[in-house]
């Protein structure tokens, strides 16, 4: 039950950690997302305006907002922030992606793997300009979806364009 006192519901993660799933927007943008654990998870973009972009070991917060409903929000190194409602049984998802003025007008700095370039993504970060925020809400598809197991380093663990041939292809 909702009170005041105890708004949130039982937080039993274990319906999303350590899930490794595939995913298609409706705008076309593809993506693949690992939930490492209940605070973190590792990504590649496959397609869209930042595609070829991949990111290990981001900081997330990981809520359960009902059964078979899981909301993973965070802010990247380069400002901008995303918010992702996933229904994993369903396999459907809602991300918001809340874009800083200056990824939209050069989406092509923050394509690489971040994590070998913090201090170059903060930079961009704080010259800006941050405004105004390209927000970016869609729906989309979960299209492969399998267990892995939490903490496993070798799910993420290529650039994008090194996959093998029809990686992000995988239907199950
Ligand atoms: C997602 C939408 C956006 C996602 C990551 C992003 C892993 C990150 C975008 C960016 O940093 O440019 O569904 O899932």
């Amino acid at each position: 039950m909702t009170t005041v006192a105890n708004p949130a519901p039982e937080q039993d993660l274990s319906g999303i950690t350590g899930k490794h799933f595939l995913y298609t927007y409706a705008n076309g943008w593809r993506y693949e997302m690992y939930v490492k654990n209940s605070r973190t998870i590792d990504y590649r973009i496959h397609s869209g305006m930042v595609g070829g972009r991949w990111v290990k070991d981001q900081t997330v917060d990981l809520v359960r907002l009902d059964a078979d409903d899981y909301k993973i929000s965070w802010t990247e190194p380069t400002g901008t922030s995303v918010s992702v409602n996933v229904l994993p049984a369903e396999r459907r998802l809602h991300g918001v992606i809340f874009f800083p003025h200056w990824v939209h007008q050069h989406p092509e700095r923050t394509v690489c793997f971040q994590n070998d370039h913090l201090e170059q993504m903060a930079k961009y970060r704080d010259q800006g300009p941050a405004y105004p925020v390209c927000v970016v809400p869609e729906f989309a598809k979960i299209t492969f979806i399998e267990d892995c197991g939490e903490n496993k380093e070798d799910v993420i663990a290529a650039d994008p364009a090194d996959l093998p041939e029809g990686y992000a292809d995988r239907v199950n």
